[in-house]
């Protein structure tokens, strides 16, 4: 039934005007922009500018982490703006190699005691950085909550008051504050020689995962964007979709989105196009889509069928994306030469095992 309904989605290919994009170079110069423009003035909100006024101060260093294998530096990314200054931190570990190597790069939104300790006496699956380093990858994690607070605070405790004091209806709102903070994070990323540029990819979960889109959107440097358990203004389409709606996600969470994007509650068919637009921005890059057998809320067949989508655009580059007939069989990765997707068996979570499919994915593309 769903499926017939998501024949009707608006199609990625067909601009604003009705003309149907056909090769590459349209894409790039007229309907990409035009996605790009949707998403940031209608949904998540403009945001500004590198800072002019940005620097990086490594505030830590420890050359025996994980044991001897790693070295570990904590980097404090500082900028100004016309309203005042603000910084935040960023947690890295490298291994110790000669190679410049690829990194990691996490959106951290769960508890920072927990999940992002440099200790390493406490551990998680969300950013597994024992597993990471040890396939020569280094990786690094700021926390959402240190670039703008995730609560209802009228935008006066993040980074936005440095900058725009006044608000208007496109200007950011939190997961756009947090995804200028993962372009800052790049901004440092690309001053570092022990980094590989060419290999650097970003992850988050759930609304860390709507971010990792909407940064990728914005930022091509970014070489894979992995969207784990995003849903609802994530991965997932919003037209015919199962679990948390639009209206649902901006009455619980109206300072997530533009308040622009106000007006598609419960009118979802209003918008000119739709998650997957959103998606198909990272072309010709590396997408990594995972959803939760257990996920209702985030409607694990609404992110698959979006990243199906997307295929159509990676063929403008003579490149596939997932093959259009995915038998879905939890765990077992489903991995197109440009695209892939894993239904992971349980709940809505990031997890050591999404990690190693998503490394495995890169590694052998890049
Ligand atoms: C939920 C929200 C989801 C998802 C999730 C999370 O409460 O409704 O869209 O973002 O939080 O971030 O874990």
């Amino acid at each position: 039934m769903k499926k017939m309904e998501w024949d009707r989605l608006p199609d990625i290919l067909t601009g604003m005007d009705g003309t149907k994009v056909t090769d590459r170079e349209t894409w790039e110069k007229k309907r990409r922009p035009e996605i790009v423009d949707f998403f940031s003035r209608e949904v998540y909100g403009t945001f500004p500018p590198r800072p002019e006024k940005l620097s990086f101060f490594i505030s830590q260093h420890d050359e025996n982490a994980l044991e001897g294998t790693a070295i570990q530096e904590t980097v404090i990314i500082s900028f100004a703006g016309p309203y005042g200054e603000y910084s935040f931190e960023l947690y890295m570990f490298l291994p110790k190699c000669e190679e410049p190597c690829p990194m990691a790069v996490l959106i951290c939104n769960r508890d920072k005691q927990e999940n992002m300790d440099l200790t390493r006496r406490q551990r998680t699956g969300f950013w597994p950085v024992e597993e990471i380093v040890a396939r020569g990858w280094a990786t690094c994690a700021f926390h959402t909550e240190d670039v703008d607070t995730d609560a209802d605070d009228g935008f006066v405790n993040g980074v936005h008051h440095v900058f725009t004091p006044e608000r208007g209806p496109h200007d950011w709102a939190t997961i756009s504050a947090w995804a200028w903070g993962a372009i800052r994070v790049m901004d440092y990323l690309q001053t570092d020689r022990r980094i590989d540029p060419g290999r650097i990819t970003l992850t988050g979960q759930s609304r860390g995962g709507k971010t990792a889109l909407y940064a990728g959107m914005w930022d091509t440097r970014y070489q894979a964007v992995f969207s784990s358990c995003s849903g609802c203004v994530g991965a997932a389409l919003s037209r015919f979709k199962g679990g948390e709606t639009i209206r649902q996600i901006n009455e619980v969470f109206p300072f997530w989105f533009c308040d622009s994007f106000k007006k598609y509650n419960d009118h979802e068919f209003d918008m000119p196009m739709d998650q997957d637009a959103l998606l198909a921005t990272i072309a010709p890059r590396l997408l990594y889509v995972t959803s939760a057998t257990e996920d209702d809320w985030a409607d694990p067949d609404a992110e698959l069928e979006s990243t199906k989508h997307v295929a159509a655009v990676y063929r403008l580059y003579g490149m596939e994306g997932l093959p259009e007939d995915c038998q879905i069989i939890p765990n077992i990765p489903i991995h197109g030469e440009r695209v892939g997707y894993h239904r992971r068996e349980g709940i809505h979570d990031l997890t050591a095992f999404d990690w190693n499919i998503f490394l495995d994915f890169v590694e052998q593309r890049l």
